[in-house]
C-alpha cells in the first residue's frame, strides 16, 4: 500500500496509526501541504478532493480518512477498530465524527488561509478562532466520554478504536497551538494512554520521514 501523507496532517496521521494497529506495511508518498502540492495537477489525479489523506492499495485510490479506515476495517479485520456490536460501533462513529466532521473542518488549512489571505485576519485572530473551536470541540468530547456506561482505557473500551485514530491527532493539533487542556482530564487520559502505544507513538509528525 502507499499512503499519500505529510507529516503534520492530521488526517493522514490517523491512517499511520490505523496501519500501524494492524501491523500492515506501507510506502509513504509525500504531498507538501504548507507549499501547496496537494493543489497541484499531478494530486489532482490521485485525489479529485485534493485533500490528504489518500491511499493507493494496490491501484485502487482511496480518499477520507474514515472511509479509508472503515476499508481497512473490512478488508483486513485482524486488530479490528470498530466494535462488533451495532450500538458500539454507532458510539465510535459519533465520537469519531464529533472531530473530523465538526472540529476539523473549521480549522483545516485553507479555512485558516482564506481568513487571513482573503478576510484579512492577523496571525493573533486566527489563532484565536483556532484555539476557540478546539475548546468548543473537546469540551463536547469529554461530556460525552463522560456519559460512557462502562468507561475504559480508550475512548470505548480497553482497545484502541476508530475514535481514538481521530483523538490523537486532534490533541496533537491542539498542543501545536497551545490549547489548554486541563479541562479535559479524560480525554487527556485516553491520549495518554495511546501515546503508551508503539503504534501511535510511531505515527506521530515527529517521527515522519518528512517532518521538519
Ligand atoms: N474529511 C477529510 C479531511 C481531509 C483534510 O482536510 N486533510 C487536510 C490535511 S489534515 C488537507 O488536505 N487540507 C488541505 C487544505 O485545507 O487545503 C478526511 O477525513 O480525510
Amino acid at each position: 500500500m502507499k499512503l499519500y501523507t505529510y507529516f503534520r496532517s492530521s488526517a493522514a496521521f490517523r491512517i499511520r496509526i490505523a496501519l500501524n494497529l494492524k501491523g500492515l506495511a506501507y510506502e509513504p508518498a509525500f504531498v507538501h501541504l504548507a507549499k501547496g502540492e496537494h493543489r497541484a495537477p499531478a494530486y489532482g489525479t490521485v485525489n479529485p478532493q485534493a485533500l490528504l489523506p489518500t491511499l493507493d492499495d494496490g491501484g485502487e485510490l482511496l480518499t477520507q480518512s474514515l472511509a479509508i479506515i472503515e476499508y481497512l476495517d473490512e478488508t483486513r479485520p485482524a486488530v479490528p477498530l470498530l466494535p462488533k456490536d451495532a450500538l458500539g460501533r454507532a458510539r465510535v462513529r459519533s465520537l469519531s465524527m464529533l472531530i473530523a466532521c465538526e472540529i476539523h473542518p473549521v480549522n483545516n488549512l485553507r479555512v485558516l488561509q482564506h481568513l487571513k489571505r482573503v478576510l484579512g485576519q492577523n496571525e493573533e485572530q486566527v489563532n484565536a478562532w483556532y484555539r476557540h473551536w478546539i475548546a468548543d470541540g473537546l469540551a463536547k468530547f469529554e461530556a460525552d466520554l463522560g456519559k460512557a456506561k462502562a468507561p475504559g482505557k480508550f475512548c470505548h473500551g480497553d482497545a484502541p478504536t476508530l475514535a481514538d485514530c481521530c483523538l490523537v491527532p486532534q490533541i496533537f493539533n491542539a498542543q501545536r497551538y497551545q490549547c489548554d487542556t486541563a479541562a479535559y482530564p479524560a480525554t487527556m487520559r485516553v491520549f495518554a494512554e495511546c501515546m503508551k502505544l508503539d503504534a501511535f507513538d510511531r505515527a506521530q509528525p515527529s517521527r515522519q520521514p518528512d517532518a521538519e
